[in-house]
C-alpha cells in the first residue's frame, strides 16, 4: 500500500487560458514540494509537463498531462491542461478526474475565453473551484481591479484567501490570519469577507463568530471544504510562477483547504439503462469493489497505448483482475503506474481517489470503467458534453495507398481527444476532419505527419441540411414490366414538419391490410434512402414525420424492391411539396480583442451574416463580442481576426443550431446540385 490514504490525496485540474503559467506553476509547484530535484521550464523546453516533442517545438501546451508531488504528507496530483480554446477538450476530459479545477488566471490579460469557459465548465458540472492569479510581479497591472472583474464575473463568492504584499515579492495570509502588510485591500478586510462566507456553512461555527471569538483554525477545514463544494466559496490565490512566489502557500492551502476524494462532490455516475438509470452510490472506500474510470488514453512511444484512469472506489494493483465494463472476460493489469510527465513510476496499488495508469491493453477506452464486480457491469459515466467540433478539413494523402494507414491514424486520434471527428463524405467520398479550430486542426496535422502520412488539405463541404416547413402529401406507383416478373407496388403517404433537432418519425398506418405488413419495413427503407439523399440539394433531410396510410398491392408482383421504389418517391413528392429547406449550421462565436478593435469586429461580423449577442468591456484594454454567425461565414476567422487585430485577438467558436438559409443561398446551393440520374 502506499504511504498515504485516500483522505490524503488531493486532486486538482490546472486549467485556464494559455499563456497564464499553468504549466510553470505546476513545475514550481514540483520543485517546491521537493518531488522533482531541478526547476522545469517551458522556455528552455525542461518542463516536467510540456514533455512531448509537439510542446516542446511549439512552446506551450496540447495535451493534458498527470503530475504528482506530495506536500504535507499528503499527496497532490495535478493534471496540467492546455489552454487554448481550441484543445479546452482536454481540460474538460480531465474533469471527472479531479476534485478541485483551479483556474489560472494570467494578472496580465485578465479574464479571457478559456478562462470562462473552465470556470462555467466546472460549475456545470459541479466542481469545486479555485482561482490563482499569476503574473503577479507583471509590470503595470491593476489587481485590485481584476479581483473586482472576478468578483462581477463569477460572483461574489470568489474571495482571496492571501493577498499579495510587498510589490509582489511575496503574499501574505488572510483566511486563516488577519495581520501584515498588503500591496492593495487590506488582509483585516479580506479575513472578515472570506470568514464571514465560511461560517454560514456551520452554526456552531457562525455562534462563536458573531459572538467575536475568531474560528479555531485548526477546526476550520470541513466547514471552508464544504463552502467549496457548494460554489459558496471560490478561493483566490496569487502567484509569482517564474520566481517561485505564492507556490508554497498555494500548496499548503491545497493540503489544507481544498477537498479530498472523501470530501469532494460526486462524479456523476450511473446505472442501469434508459429509465431505469439510477445514481450509482459509491464512496471512497479502498475496500469496497473496484470502480475506475478511464480519463485519457495516449500513446506513448515507449510502452504503446496507455490508458490513465482515476480511482473511485476500491483498489487495483498489478495482479487485478479486472471487467471492462459490461464484458465478461476478465483482464490482468499486468503493471500500474503513478505518472510524473512522462515517467512511469510502477506503483505497488492504485487506491480510490488516486490516479493511475495501465500500459499496451488495447481494449482500453476512453471513458471505460473498469470493476472487479459483476454488480458494477452496467456502472458508466453520465455522457459529458464537449464542444461540437465545426472547423473542417476536407483531406487526402499524398501517397497513393495510405488511405487505410490514414483511417487507422484518424481512430487513434479522435479516441485520445473527445473534440476531434472525422468521417468520409458520402457523396464526396473525402475524408473530412472537425476540430475546434484552425490552430487543432493544424495540430492534428503535425501529428499525422510525425506518423509519416502528408496530406493534401482544402476546405470542406459545408454539412447543410434539408427540411421541410409544411405538412403536404405524397403518391408513388411503382410499376414496371420486365419480360418475366413484374413489379408493382403503390404508396400513399403523409408528412408533416417535426420540432428542430427531432430527426425523423415513421409511422405505420395502413389501414386494412391496403398493403401487407411484410412490405412495410421496404418502405420505410425507401423513405429512409432519400432522408440520407436529399430531394433539393443533396443534403440528409431532417425534422420529418413520414405516416404512411394506404396503397395498393398485387399478389404476384408485389416485391419488396417495388415498395422501397414507392416509398422513396412518394416521400420525394411530398417533400417537394412541402417547402423544402436547406438549413445551415450557425456557431457561437466569443471573440476577445483590444478595445479599440471592438467596432471593427461587430462590423466584420455583421456583414458575415452575423448577429451581436453582447459586447462587453472585460478589463486589462480588452473588449468581448458574442455572436451567432453561420458556419459558412466564418470558416476562415482564424486569419480573418488576426488580419484585423494584427495578432492580438483570440475566439472560441462552437456549434449551437441548425437555421435555414436567405433564400438566394438556397438557390444557389440547389443550382450546384446534380442528382445522380438514377433508374427508378
Ligand atoms: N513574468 C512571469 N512570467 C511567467 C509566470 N508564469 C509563467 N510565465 C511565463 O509565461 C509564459 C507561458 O507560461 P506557461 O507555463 O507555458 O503557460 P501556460 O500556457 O498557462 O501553461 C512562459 O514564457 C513563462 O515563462 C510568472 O508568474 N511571471
Ligand atoms: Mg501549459
Amino acid at each position: 500500500m502506499p504511504s498515504y490514504t485516500t483522505a490524503d490525496i488531493r486532486n486538482v485540474l490546472i486549467s485556464g487560458h494559455g499563456g497564464s503559467g499553468k504549466t510553470t506553476l505546476v513545475d514550481a509547484m514540483l520543485f517546491a514540494s521537493g518531488a522533482v530535484n531541478r526547476k522545469g521550464s517551458v522556455t528552455d523546453g525542461s518542463s516536467f509537463s510540456d514533455f512531448e516533442k509537439e510542446e516542446k517545438e511549439h512552446g506551450h501546451s496540447i495535451f493534458s498531462c498527470v503530475l504528482h508531488c506530495d506536500h504535507q504528507g499528503k499527496r497532490i496530483n495535478f493534471i496540467d491542461a492546455p489552454g487554448s480554446p481550441d484543445l479546452v477538450g482536454a481540460a474538460y476530459a480531465a474533469m471527472p478526474a479531479v476534485e478541485t479545477v483551479a483556474c489560472v488566471v494570467n494578472a496580465q490579460n485578465g479574464i479571457e475565453v478559456v478562462t470562462r469557459r473552465v470556470m462555467e465548465a466546472a460549475k456545470e458540472r459541479n466542481l469545486p473551484r479555485a482561482i490563482i492569479i499569476n503574473k503577479i510581479d507583471m509590470p503595470e497591472i491593476d489587481l485590485e481591479s481584476l479581483v473586482s472583474r472576478i468578483q462581477d464575473t463569477f460572483g461574489a463568492e470568489c474571495l482571496p484567501i492571501n493577498l499579495p504584499s510587498d510589490g509582489g515579492k511575496k503574499v501574505v495570509e488572510c483566511l486563516l490570519g488577519s495581520e501584515g502588510a498588503s500591496d492593495f485591500d487590506t488582509v483585516k478586510r479580506c479575513h472578515a469577507a472570506i470568514l464571514d462566507q465560511i461560517v454560514e456553512m456551520d452554526e456552531n461555527l457562525m455562534e462563536k463568530y458573531l459572538g467575536g471569538d475568531e474560528p479555531d483554525f485548526s477546526a476550520l477545514h470541513p466547514a471552508f471544504e464544504k463552502a467549496m463544494d457548494e460554489a459558496h466559496v471560490v478561493p483566490i490565490l496569487f502567484t509569482d510562477a517564474k520566481a517561485g512566489v505564492g507556490v508554497m502557500e498555494l500548496l499548503d492551502a491545497i493540503v489544507k483547504h481544498f477537498p479530498s476524494p472523501l470530501e469532494g462532490n460526486l462524479r456523476p455516475f450511473v446505472y442501469g439503462e434508459g429509465e431505469d438509470e439510477k445514481p450509482f452510490p459509491y464512496n471512497g472506500d479502498p475496500n469496497r469493489p473496484l470502480l475506475a474510470h478511464v480519463f485519457k488514453v495516449t500513446t506513448d512511444p515507449f510502452v504503446g497505448k496507455l490508458a490513465i484512469f482515476r480511482v473511485h472506489q476500491g483498489k487495483c494493483s498489478g495482479q487485478s483482475q479486472i471487467y471492462i465494463g459490461h464484458n465478461k472476460k476478465t483482464i490482468k493489469l499486468g503493471h500500474v503506474f503513478h505518472l510524473q510527465g512522462k515517467e512511469h513510476k510502477e506503483a505497488d496499488f492504485v487506491i480510490a481517489g488516486d490516479i493511475g495508469a495501465v500500459a499496451k491493453i488495447e481494449d482500453l477506452h476512453t471513458n471505460d470503467v473498469l470493476h472487479d464486480d459483476h454488480a458494477l457491469d452496467s456502472v458508466h459515466l453520465k455522457p459529458q458534453v464537449f464542444p461540437t467540433p465545426m472547423y473542417g478539413l476536407a483531406i487526402t494523402p499524398k501517397a497513393r495507398g495510405d488511405e487505410t494507414k490514414l483511417s487507422v491514424q484518424l481512430s487513434k486520434i479522435a479516441e485520445e481527444d473527445p473534440t476531434f471527428k472525422w468521417h468520409t463524405d458520402r457523396q464526396t467520398h473525402e475524408v473530412v476532419i472537425n476540430g475546434l479550430g484552425e490552430m487543432h486542426l493544424r495540430l492534428v496535422l503535425e501529428r499525422l505527419g510525425n506518423r509519416g502520412l502528408h496530406v493534401d488539405t482544402k476546405p470542406p463541404k459545408i454539412a447543410y441540411r434539408e427540411t421541410i416547413q409544411t405538412k403536404s402529401e405524397g403518391h408513388h406507383r411503382h410499376k414496371k414490366q420486365t419480360g418475366g416478373a413484374g413489379q408493382f407496388g403503390e404508396v400513399y403517404l403523409r408528412i408533416e414538419p417535426m420540432e428542430r433537432g427531432g430527426g425523423f418519425e415513421f409511422v405505420d398506418e395502413i389501414f386494412g391490410g391496403a398493403i401487407p405488413g411484410q412490405f412495410v419495413p421496404a418502405i420505410e427503407k425507401g423513405v429512409r434512402e432519400l432522408l440520407d439523399q436529399g430531394a433539393i440539394a443533396g443534403y440528409p433531410l431532417q425534422d420529418v414525420r413520414v405516416i404512411v396510410y394506404d396503397g395498393k398491392h398485387h399478389p404476384v408482383d408485389s416485391k419488396e424492391v417495388a415498395f422501397k421504389t414507392a416509398g422513396k418517391y412518394a416521400f420525394k413528392d411530398a417533400v417537394l411539396k412541402a417547402k423544402p429547406v436547406l438549413l445551415e449550421p450557425i456557431v457561437n462565436m466569443e471573440v476577445t480583442v483590444p478595445e479599440d478593435k471592438m467596432g471593427t469586429i461587430t462590423g466584420d461580423l455583421s456583414g458575415k451574416r452575423g448577429r451581436i449577442q453582447g459586447q462587453d468591456f472585460i478589463g486589462g484594454g480588452m473588449a468581448m463580442v458574442k455572436a451567432q454567425a453561420p458556419l459558412s461565414e466564418v470558416m476562415q476567422y482564424q486569419s480573418q481576426l488576426k488580419s484585423v487585430t494584427g495578432g492580438q485577438g483570440s475566439f472560441a467558436m462552437e456549434f449551437s443550431h441548425y437555421e435555414p438559409v436567405p433564400p438566394q443561398v438556397q438557390q444557389m446551393i440547389a443550382a450546384q446540385y446534380k442528382p445522380k440520374a438514377e433508374e427508378e
